[in-house]
């Protein structure tokens, strides 16, 4: 993002975003190498999915409002679905003993994005 020292949320008419990007770990590195490329900033989280509990890479990019199109699609250009076999969990109570496990398959990604408004931006 342009914005220097001591910026606000809000400056000259546009508005700060903050996106949010959930991505497998697969993506993450072509990802990173294309915003940057395009001179967007961003920063790596290592995250685990709630559902899968595997490791999955999040990202946090700082934006004008207006390149949040930009950032979509870069992330579809480089994010891409994949199916994944999983067992569920055993349920902890209940019909814990009869429990079968069936593997199911389920579609992961491309990418889970949020995109927030930023109330103020600070570089300190
Ligand atoms: P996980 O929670 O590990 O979910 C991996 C995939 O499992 C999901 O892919 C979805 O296809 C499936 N899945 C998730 N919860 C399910 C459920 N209750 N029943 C059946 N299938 C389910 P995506 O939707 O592409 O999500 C990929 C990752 O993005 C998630 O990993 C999670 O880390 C994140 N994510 C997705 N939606 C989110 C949300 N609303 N809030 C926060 N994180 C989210």
């Amino acid at each position: 993002m342009a914005g220097g020292r001591g910026s606000r949320g809000e400056r000259r008419g546009w508005t700060v975003k903050l996106m949010i990007v959930i991505v497998q770990n697969k993506d993450a590195g072509h990802l990173l190498d294309a915003l940057l490329a395009r001179g967007l900033r961003a920063t790596k989280l290592a995250s685990t999915g709630g559902f899968l509990r595997e490791g999955n890479t999040t990202l946090m990019i700082g934006v004008e409002d207006e390149r949040v199109g930009d950032v979509l699609a870069i992330v579809r250009r480089t994010c891409r679905a994949r199916d994944q076999l999983v067992t569920p969990l055993a349920p902890l109570s209940g019909a814990a003993e009869t429990y079968v496990p069936y593997p199911v398959e389920v579609q992961v990604g491309g990418a889970t994005v949020f995109v927030l408004s930023v109330e103020r931006f600070e570089k300190v």
